[in-house]
């Protein structure tokens, strides 16, 4: 078959044109609202797709157990290079296939199986990898957790020193999934220093804040550094691990053979695509639209009778609870009616929720993609105001349709992609 035979093409497969048009059509017209995702660049988009997808290259920059690797490896190292310089890291790994590979592979790393850990609850926002039962964090390791004050839902740092102190974790993992606060990375050091612990920092969700400088940079304080680079990072979908060089060949190892065979060459292209882009100085500008985006969300959400978690935020997400707007209004609920007003989110638990965490009593919202768009406070302004009329009149199938419309208007002003 040569590249001419017309099977090779995405219009000799109407199903799957047909699909990519329909999930184009449905990302243009609806506001994007789930906290991990974004638009990934053109630029991106054009290395994922590109003939890197068909290399094999197990093993690391010039040390490779397949042949035909020069300009992989130049990719590679590419990509290492500028997400060393990005973050001011000793080491770097940019094979792991997603944030969760990542985690497996440090925590492969760094203890044995049955080996005690430290991170937050996941009903407090940690992350499924952050010891789940159903996770193989949970199965393998002996995880214990610390989690929120009830009085102001932020990290009690005290109640996390005590945990310590008692169970004496190998390793405390710091991050979140669902944190809408600053996480200070100091006294999870100060903790894992008067233990002997190993601290790892998950930047998943905040990696583009960081990035950006609006959050503080973990890596001089952490051991090891995960995150996914397709958040408010902006990349493709991937994974990626930072970590002093003491550790660089333990990490290795973890990754490659550890937890996965050959890299996914064409995404370890678009990393380094990517970086660059974070790296430019205009990226900073970007990660502080988002804030302050999501604080004015915040704000307007308040004004519509919702309460945030916390209060408000300081990043990119925000946690609603949304028992003060309806109190028989789930998160399922409102997650399927918004979905038909083109606001789309997820349900979430909020802390200690009474429902369960496939019911839900809140929703978590983000604006990284949004903000991408060129959205701002005045937009943020007419999000609030779309979600609280889809959920008041979430019985009236006309008048959501009629606000879906509203909202395929406001995304018509901000094409993330110029074609
Ligand atoms: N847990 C997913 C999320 O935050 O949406 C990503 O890991």
């Amino acid at each position: 078959m040569t590249s001419s035979n017309s099977i090779w093409t995405v219009g000799a497969d109407p199903q799957i044109e047909q699909l990519i048009r329909q999930e184009k059509e449905r990302q243009m017209t609806s506001l994007q609202l789930i906290a991990s995702e974004n638009f990934a660049s053109p630029a991106v988009m054009e290395a994922t797709g590109s003939v890197f997808t068909n290399k094999y290259s197990e093993g690391y920059p010039r040390r490779r157990y397949y042949g035909g690797n020069a300009h992989v490896d130049v990719a590679e190292q590419l990509a290492i290079d500028r997400v060393k310089q990005l973050f001011g890291a000793e080491h770097a790994n940019v094979q792991p296939h997603s944030g969760s590979q990542a985690n497996a592979a440090v925590y492969m790393a760094l203890l044995d199986v049955g080996d005690t850990v430290m991170g937050m609850s996941l009903d407090h926002g940690g992350h499924l990898t952050h010891g789940s039962p159903v996770n193989a964090s949970g199965r393998f390791y002996n995880f214990v957790s610390y989690g929120l004050t009830e009085g102001d839902e932020r990290i009690d740092y005290e109640e996390m020193r005590s945990i310590a102190l008692a169970e004496r974790p190998k390793l405390i993992v710091a991050g979140a999934t669902a944190y809408p606060r600053r996480i200070d990375p100091e006294p999870f050091r100060k903790v894992c220093d008067e233990i002997g612990a190993y601290f790892m920092f998950d930047a998943a969700h905040i990696a583009g804040l960081i990035a950006g400088g609006q959050h503080p940079n973990p890596v001089p304080s952490a051991d090891v550094v995960t995150f996914t680079t397709h958040k408010t990072l902006r990349g493709p979908r991937g994974g990626c691990i930072l970590s002093t060089e003491s550790l660089a060949k333990k990490i290795d190892s973890a990754v490659f053979p550890g937890n996965q065979g050959g890299p996914l060459d064409h995404v370890v292209l678009a990393k380094a695509v990517g970086f660059r882009e974070a790296l430019d100085p205009g990226f900073a500008d970007y990660a502080k639209r988002i804030v302050d985006n999501a604080s004015a969300l915040a704000d307007a959400l308040a004004n519509q009778g919702f309460r945030l978690v916390s209060g408000g935020t300081d990043n990119h997400l925000l946690l609603v609870d949304l028992r003060s707007f309806d109190d028989d209004l789930t998160g399922k609920e409102a997650q399927e009616v918004l979905d038909l007003g083109g606001v789309t989110l997820n349900r979430n638990t909020i802390p200690d929720d009474p429902r369960s965490p496939f019911v839900t009593s809140g929703v978590r919202m983000g604006v990284a993609s949004v903000t991408t768009q060129g959205m701002s406070s005045k937009e943020m302004g007419q999000i609030a105001e779309f979600t609280a009329r889809i959920l008041r009149q979430r019985d009236d199938d006309s008048a959501v349709k009629a606000i879906a419309t509203e909202v395929a208007d406001l995304c018509a002003k901000f094409p993330p992609y110029s074609d």
